[in-house]
């Protein structure tokens, strides 16, 4: 698949904003910090479609972009961030399993892990909502850059591995810096789009 267009289509907080496009839809979930929005933009090439920052916990609603007139690529705020209250902490797992729980429209949801780290409770707790809610999962392992070419399959194998039931999951390295593995995301999210 290629991506030829995208646009921001809104934001949202509660079920009441939820967008009315009868379109399926992809999501990206994973800890602060660990590049999703960096990712919607290297997919879609360009650079200014979402907020990025090095301090964690820059997106803070769920964000839709309409891609190529047909599917919405859903950029959800990251989970794990210490430095916010536990008001804001309820309120975002809140979001996010809002989220999840009525999206009638999900086809996957990329779970994002960084490929030099195991993955966390959290990430964990994402994998048991998915499994749940019977949601297709692809892993991105992100900023695959970090670590040299050589030790990305043992990585890729280790992330699996400490998953349960994350040995049937795809899993695909990518680097948004260094620009590589959207060809083969690309390719998964296709064939998540057409079951
Ligand atoms: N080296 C490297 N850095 C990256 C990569 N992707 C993202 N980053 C950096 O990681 C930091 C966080 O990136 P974001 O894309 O804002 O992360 P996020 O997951 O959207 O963060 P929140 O919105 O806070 O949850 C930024 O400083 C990015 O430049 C990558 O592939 N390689
Ligand atoms: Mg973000």
């Amino acid at each position: 698949m290629q991506i030829k267009n995208a646009r921001f289509l809104k934001s949202m907080k509660k079920e009441a904003d939820y967008p009315s496009l009868d379109m399926h839809e992809i999501a990206i979930c994973g800890k602060s910090n660990v590049g999703k929005s960096s990712l919607v933009n290297y997919l879609t090439n360009n650079s200014k479609l979402a907020k990025i920052s090095s301090s964690p916990g820059k997106t803070r609603l769920v964000n839709f972009f309409v891609v190529n007139e047909e599917f919405l690529l859903v950029d959800l705020p990251g989970y794990g961030f210490a430095r916010v209250s536990k008001d804001e902490k309820k309120s975002w797992a809140a979001m996010i399993e809002g989220y999840l729980s009525h999206s009638k429209q999900l086809r996957a949801l990329m779970v994002l892990l960084d490929i030099r780290h195991n993955p966390t409770a959290d990430d964990k707790l994402m994998f048991e909502w998915a499994a749940h809610f019977g949601i297709s999962v692809i892993i991105v392992a992100t900023k695959a850059d970090k670590i040299a070419k050589t030790k990305r399959h043992a990585q890729l194998d280790m992330i699996k591995k400490s998953i349960s039931g994350g040995v049937d999951y795809p899993i695909v390295a990518v680097s948004s810096q260094n620009r590589f593995g959207a060809e083969s995301l690309l390719d998964e999210i296709e064939k998540a789009l057409t079951i």
